[in-house]
């Protein structure tokens, strides 16, 4: 059966998952009340905790659980209920708390200012890092309302098995990156584009695009292991070219549209601007990197964003994506259709990131 697919999420599906949230969210809290017998401080607490870090972010992981249950169910001729619909809704739900959890966790890592154009939850007042003890508790929610709604279905034991498992491929990623970006201990031979793609496609591939793929597989009764494979080899790639928009937007972007501050020039990290400056500059410049990569001092920041400036990585960014979109779509085109899965699965998260600007 041909299938369309939307450039965007409809309205209606965003608003849709959106109510779901409410539901997810609200017996959550009231089981806390209830159930563990809570005081009425902590539940504030967490209702707090929650609308500042689960809500108000693009939710383009969640949802793609969604549009990739509809584009499968689509192909197969298959009708949808609304329990079918509900269920993605809180498969998409769980990513999206883990990636709050993650981003809880992150920003205080990365000392970061701002998050979805808010200040990161552990810069709050009254939060510091009790944040700490947050981004656990945010975890352990996903585990609870998971088991509420899947307990009884006959793919749920792979389904917890899969979130555990790219939960733990993330922080795998994220210590890397943080042992690669030591503060105060500036030294650029440890940078390459090899251990920069090891830190991406662990600290983002796995949680923001592997993961929707392999839930709504799940949900659509798709079980062939090489279904799987082959998401990776597709979903992997593309997380590592939106994580290097990612470092490129950490720099050039305007805040106020991002959402958020870039810190990664005064963090140390392995960035991919980093890198590719690292790859072509002369030896001038080379020492200039020297000198004011990794410092916490506005002035320093300046000098190594001038460089990149001078050094047009804007153009050479342009180039990689133009490379990025060619490879990954010749690879989504060449994919074998005998496994159930149409291409229009990927070319929707393509559409969706392609020249980004957020
Ligand atoms: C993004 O890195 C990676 C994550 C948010 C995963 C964090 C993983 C943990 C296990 C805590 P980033 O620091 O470049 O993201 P951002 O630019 O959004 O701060
Ligand atoms: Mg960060
Ligand atoms: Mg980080
Ligand atoms: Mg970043």
């Amino acid at each position: 059966m041909p299938v369309t697919i939307p450039l965007k999420t409809s309205p209606e599906v965003i608003a849709a998952f959106e109510k779901s949230y409410h539901v997810i969210a609200e017996d959550l809290l009231h089981d806390l009340e209830h159930k563990y017998k809570m005081p009425a401080v902590g539940v504030q607490r967490m209702r707090q905790m929650l609308e500042h870090n689960v809500m108000g972010g693009k939710m383009n992981r969640g949802l793609a659980v969604v549009d990739t249950l509809m584009i499968i169910a689509q192909a197969q001729g298959k009708t949808l209920t609304e329990d079918d619909i509900f269920r993605a809704h809180v498969a998409g739900w769980a990513i999206e708390w883990l990636q709050a959890c993650f981003l809880v966790a992150d920003d205080i890592m990365d000392q970061s200012h701002t998050r979805r154009g808010k200040p990161c939850w552990y810069r709050m007042p009254g939060v510091g890092l009790e944040a700490v003890n947050d981004a656990l508790v945010l975890e352990g929610h996903i585990f609870m309302f998971i088991k509420k709604h899947f307990r009884s279905q006959p793919y749920y034991a792979d389904l917890v098995d899969l979130l555990h498992e790219v939960a733990y491929l993330t922080e795998l990623g994220q210590m890397i990156d943080m042992l690669t970006a030591p503060e105060g201990d500036v030294n650029l031979s440890r940078f390459s584009l090899d251990r920069h793609a090891y830190i991406v496609v662990h600290k983002t591939s796995y949680y923001s695009f592997y993961l929707s793929v392999a839930m709504a597989f799940m949900l659509s009764g798709i079980t062939n292991p090489a279904a799987f494979d082959q998401a990776k080899q597709i979903l992997l790639p593309l997380g590592e070219y939106f994580q290097v928009q990612d470092d490129y937007l950490d720099a050039f972007a305007d805040p106020s549209v991002l959402g958020k501050i870039g810190t990664d020039i005064e963090d140390n990290k392995c960035s991919w601007l980093v890198n590719t400056a690292l790859a072509r500059c002369t030896p001038e410049q080379r020492t200039l990197l020297d000198t004011n990569y990794g410092r916490k001092d506005a002035k320093c920041i300046e000098a190594v964003k001038q460089l990149y400036r001078d050094m047009q990585l804007d153009q050479e960014f342009e180039r990689y994506e133009e490379a990025s979109y060619k490879r990954i779509m010749g690879m989504i085109n060449g994919i074998d259709k005998g496994l159930g899965v149409p291409p229009e699965v990927y070319v929707s998260f393509m559409n969706k990131i392609y020249k980004r600007s957020k």
